[in-house]
């Protein structure tokens, strides 16, 4: 399951096509550099490095605000003296797509709005006490388009604006990317969605670790369950790879991130038909998957228990297994930087929020 509350031009991607297109694949031919370039992580409002404690309200209104709630990681000086920020930023209808575009290693609030002419609107998170401003709003794609959390597909820093448009006759995806430095554009087309139920594009992650991330998308087909990732060169549009991992019908795929600590970035499936729920990780490089118990399993996918969200909480360059619970508004986390036996968290948020880093806002 991947698709669950999805909020992203749903028509386009959820469209079943009956022609079956041929793509040719480069294959696994993957090259290492040595990277130079710090991971950026999800949700670091803060840039020290963790993950902060982030959820959203989202309004059923199309025109109501968005509200953002963020809770400083780790609570500095010391427990209970978490800083705390909640201010409105975007509506109801826009797509909810932080990431660092300006470069300077923290997570920059930012939403996509649909339009004839769509608009990146970016604001730096308000540290001190004063509210939320604008920082800059770059006009790209259009109505109908998918745009993503982003991905720094050139290896510059800094997230590149992306939307990905799908082909309602062909299934083709082509992927429209603008450098967030020079402004340059480019067109890349990659993949196709196929004779596949359903799909889902993903941020960009680095499979190689050049420091550069790929072109990242996931299908499914119902009846089998079989979910099929798709990983791609981000400037040529080659075949970077392709791999099977997780059952759509009993699993939550959240989008891939480096759980080893390889610089490679990894597949995530976590089983919601077992009690507690099962996190199964994929390495990506060696292609072997590990399980390990935690959260509060949804088999019904019903959206009340648990939320499994991606970021690296213990800052120690690894993503955590970590969860959401609503019910209670606290962020559950296994420490990776203690070998994944510690459990740790923070209460944030309010009681029914959202986690920025879920699968609700298509992470
Ligand atoms: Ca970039
Ligand atoms: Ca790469
Ligand atoms: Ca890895
Ligand atoms: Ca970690």
């Amino acid at each position: 399951m991947f698709l669950k509350n999805y909020r992203e031009n749903p028509r386009s991607l959820f469209t079943i096509f009956a022609v079956l297109v041929t793509v040719l694949w480069c294959g696994a031919n993957i090259t290492t550099n040595a990277q130079t370039t710090p991971k950026r992580v999800p949700m670091d409002f803060t840039g020290d490095g963790r993950s902060d404690w982030a959820t959203i309200v989202i309004p059923t209104a199309a025109t109501s605000p968005l509200r953002w709630k963020v809770t400083g990681n780790p609570a500095a000086p010391g427990p209970n003296n978490a800083f705390q920020r909640a201010f409105d930023y975007g509506l109801g209808s826009d797509r909810i797509v932080p990431a660092d575009y300006i470069g300077d290693r923290k997570t920059d609030v930012t939403v996509w709005r649909p339009g004839a002419e769509g608009i990146f609107y970016v604001a730096q998170f308000p540290i001190g006490t004063g509210g939320i401003t604008l920082d800059r709003a770059v006009r790209w794609g259009t109505t109908g388009d998918n745009a993503r959390q982003g991905g720094d597909y050139d290896g510059d820093g800094k997230a590149d604006y992306t939307v990905v448009r799908v082909n309602s006759t062909t299934g083709n995806l082509t992927w429209f990317i603008k450098n967030s430095t020079t402004g340059a554009e480019r067109t890349v087309p990659f993949g196709t969605i196929g004779d596949a139920d359903t799909a889902q594009i993903f941020p960009g992650a680095d499979f190689n670790n050049d420091g550069r991330d790929e072109l990242v998308f996931v299908t499914a087909i119902e009846d089998t369950g079989v979910v099929t990732y798709f990983v791609g060169d981000a400037i040529t549009g080659a075949g970077v790879m392709i791999r099977r991992f997780g059952d759509y019908n009993t699993d939550f795929s959240l989008a891939p991130g480096d759980y080893t600590g390889d610089g490679r970035a990894d597949f995530v499936a976590i089983r919601q038909s077992t009690s507690p729920a099962t996190w199964f990780i994929n390495d990506s490089a060696t292609n072997t998957t590990t399980g390990r118990p935690f959260g509060i399993s949804d088999p019904g996918f019903a959206g009340g228990s648990d939320t499994p969200i991606r970021g690296d909480y213990d800052g120690d360059g690894k993503f955590d297994i970590a969860v959401y619970r609503r019910s209670n508004a606290t962020f559950y986390y296994l420490r990776s930087s203690s070998n994944n036996t510690i459990v740790d968290g923070q209460k944030a948020g309010d009681p029914g929020d959202t986690p920025l880093a879920g699968f609700q806002v298509n992470f």
